[in-house]
């Protein structure tokens, strides 16, 4: 047994060692045997990219533990990725980890078609009308979770109060009031979901199948989660009520030949759903307000926007058409996503080679592209590291190159939930500039080492009510 093991290693190393530049693929980056350069890729991945981009051109390859990740930068390469159709990049290959924390069978985990009708239904669970009904609600929430949680002045840590906030617009926005019937008082979602989400490690990436403790807690997690929708799934048939959230939408969906979700595929896609549009969002929300207050000609436009547009427009009511006019802040939002995606990479495997250039990507490769380094490149945006909202005006318009402006991703699989998402950052700090006064620090730094990348804690801020005049 022992024999066999060691020979394997030696077996490895020996091809590592002998492993050349294959002519015709794109450079190969990492020469250590065996790990490669796994160890720059997770201390610092973005600086290991963009030195490679630098060193070695727009298509290069990282040798990463045995995976060769092929990296495509800049828009021209980033156009081969998003262009590709999923029979030669497979997003399901790639993001086969993230199959026990949604479930089997949901969104990548199902067969090509049935994948595209899921995402289909997901669509029709976030039109403009189900966005006009969410204004409302996040509205709601946010000034009851002000209201109750905030009162009038005090110190909060700005990330775990936008998630704790945005799981409960998220949550209510997809199945409405049901989940905290459902919840009763045994436990609440944040803390459940958090152990479930715990399982999405960027190792588990890499590993999905390890033994770590946090995956036996992720699949008890999602035992109860599972059981807790289902629930709400059961209760709302029987009572037979029309609801019009997400979940609803799920539940009369039909496929092509009729037939409908089962439960099981419905739960998978509310947590899949739920995981997507809370981190990005609370990440993002607490971004924003760092950007804003430390770009205080910014924050005074928002403010005014504000003004002229919710209170004077439509007489102090956060509505959707107002939300629509916010310029300023949308760009706001943008640029906060550009400078940081919460999604530092987006993967798809190879299936069947791929040309670019001159190179030919090798089936069984990974290719990736990076949302964080191709949205820093100088050759697209004019000083690429700085906050610039205005670089979204008309006249300048830089992010109207195709496939330079990747926050979202692209092609037919660019994410489905970009206008909610966006409606709600917007919705939630229209809010809170309104009530309060608030006391922001510097901008923190950045931490790569979750799987949906946000500001290094703490974000420690102070808020006062604003006395009404
Ligand atoms: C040596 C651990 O190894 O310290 F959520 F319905 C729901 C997939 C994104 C993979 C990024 C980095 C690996 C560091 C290892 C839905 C809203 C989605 C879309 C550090 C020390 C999920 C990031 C993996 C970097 C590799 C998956 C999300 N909209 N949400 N330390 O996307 O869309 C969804 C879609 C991604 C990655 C990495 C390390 C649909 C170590 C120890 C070691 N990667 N990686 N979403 N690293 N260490 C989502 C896309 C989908």
């Amino acid at each position: 047994m022992i024999q066999i093991l060691i020979g394997v290693v030696v077996a490895l190393v020996l091809l590592s060692l002998f492993k050349k530049n294959v002519p015709g693929t794109p450079p190969m980056i990492g020469k250590i045997p065996l790990i490669g350069c796994f160890y720059q890729f997770a201390t610092d991945p973005l600086g290991l990219v963009k030195r490679s981009y630098e060193a070695a051109g727009d298509a290069f390859t990282l040798y990463l533990m045995g995976f060769k990740m092929t990296f495509l930068v800049g828009p021209e390469a980033q156009s081969v990725f998003f262009r590709g159709t999923d029979e030669e990049l497979s997003p399901k290959e790639a993001y086969r980890f993230v199959t026990p924390v949604f479930g089997p069978g949901v969104v990548y985990d199902s067969p090509t078609e049935v994948m595209y009708e899921q995402l289909r239904f997901v669509k029709n669970g976030l039109v403009l009308g189900q966005l006009k009904k969410a204004v409302g609600i996040i509205t709601e929430e946010t000034e009851k979770f002000l209201e109750e949680k905030w009162g009038d002045s005090g110190e909060v840590d700005l990330l775990t109060e936008m998630n704790n906030l945005t799981i409960l617009t998220a949550s209510r926005c997809l199945m409405g009031k049901d989940i905290n019937s459902a919840l009763g008082k045994q436990s609440n979602l944040a803390d459940l979901y958090h152990e479930l989400e715990e399982g999405l490690n960027p190792i588990s990436f890499f590993f999905p199948n390890l033994p770590l403790p946090s995956f036996a807690k992720r699949d008890a997690a999602r035992a109860k989660v599972a059981a807790i929708f289902d629930s709400i799934i059961k209760e709302r048939r029987k009572c037979n009520e029309e609801r019009d959230d997400v979940l609803q939408v799920l539940m009369t969906s039909k496929y092509k030949d009729g037939s409908q979700l089962d439960d099981e595929k419905i739960v998978g896609l509310m947590i899949g759903l739920l995981f997507a549009g809370q981190h990005t969002s609370s990440i993002t929300s607490t971004w924003t307000g760092y950007y804003m207050f430390n770009n205080p000609e910014y924050h005074d436009e928002v403010l005014r926007e504000i003004q002229s547009i919710h209170v004077d427009e439509f007489n102090g009511e956060i509505c959707f058409d107002g939300l629509r006019k916010m310029n300023r802040l949308e760009t706001i939002v943008r640029e906060v996503l550009r400078l940081h995606p919460p999604l530092i990479f987006l993967m798809r495997k190879v299936m069947e080679p791929i040309q670019y250039k001159d190179y030919t990507i090798p089936a069984g490769h990974l290719v990736a592209v990076s949302p964080a380094v191709g949205m820093r490149l100088e050759s697209v945006f004019k000083n690429a590291n700085e906050f610039d909202p205005k670089r979204f005006d008309a006249d300048r318009a830089e992010d109207k190159t195709p496939f330079s402006y990747i926050a979202f991703g692209g092609g037919k699989h660019g994410c489905p939930g970009e206008n909610f998402g966006i409606l709600q950052i917007k919705t939630i700090w229209s809010v809170l500039l309104q009530k309060y006064d608030l006391d922001i620090g510097s901008i923190p730094q950045p931490d790569y080492s979750s799987l949906v990348a946000g500001p290094k804690a703490p974000c420690k801020i102070r808020y006062t009510k604003k006395s009404k005049k």
